[in-house]
């Protein structure tokens, strides 16, 4: 980060990568659960609240993040340094695009499901985050605490997947009934995934 003082003289201490967080409780952060197979193709709306990625710190915040198909993404310059964001789909529209110190919000949205996009920033080589993309709203991103919740599922089964850039993908099935709650829980291994 030395290389752009801009973005040096915002951290007091040295700022660690985020490929692999773990929690004071041994879990993992920024964990994108979702699922993978069971709602078929009911259409579920798309959600009305915008998806807001900031780029501060010269970081992305948050690191990993959902958005449903069509949900409006709101890009964020809350630095003063130029950011150039860049994200990297394989089966949505690239772009990239410059946002100078007190840019206004870039708007945008992903028209097809993909899981995940990473997104860069071309001008600083560190700045990384990925946007899953689903076409229902049944997601989420592991927290501090290495949980996650994911609420309305329809009765079913269903294929669960959690996603970590390092350690790839491990999935589980589930099967939920009219108004049941389900803990699951996903273990993930240097071995579990070849991640990309
Ligand atoms: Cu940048």
């Amino acid at each position: 980060m030395d290389a752009d003082a801009a973005c040096a003289k915002m951290h007091a201490s040295p700022v660690l990568s985020q490929e692999v967080v773990v929690n004071d409780n041994g879990t993992l952060r920024w964990v994108f659960v979702y699922v993978k197979e069971g709602p078929g193709n009911r259409p579920f709306p798309t959600k009305k609240e915008p998806v807001v990625l900031d780029q501060k710190g010269c970081l992305y915040e948050p690191h990993v993040v959902g958005a449903m198909v069509n949900q409006e993404v709101q890009i964020l310059n809350s630095d003063q340094t130029t950011h150039n964001i860049h994200p990297v789909p394989a089966n949505n529209r690239e772009w990239n695009r410059s946002m100078p110190p007190g840019s206004d919000k870039l708007v945008d949205s992903f028209a097809r499901e993909e899981v995940m996009i990473p997104v860069k920033c071309n001008i600083h080589p560190w700045m990384r985050s990925y946007i899953g993309v689903l076409k229902h709203p049944f997601f989420a991103v592991t927290g501090a605490d290495g949980s996650f919740t994911i609420s309305g599922l329809p009765p079913g089964d269903y294929t669960l997947a959690a996603w970590q850039e390092k350690y790839g993908t491990v999935e589980q099935k589930v099967t939920v009934g009219a108004k049941e709650s389900k803990e699951v829980e996903f273990t993930f291994s240097p071995s579990s995934g070849a991640g990309d």
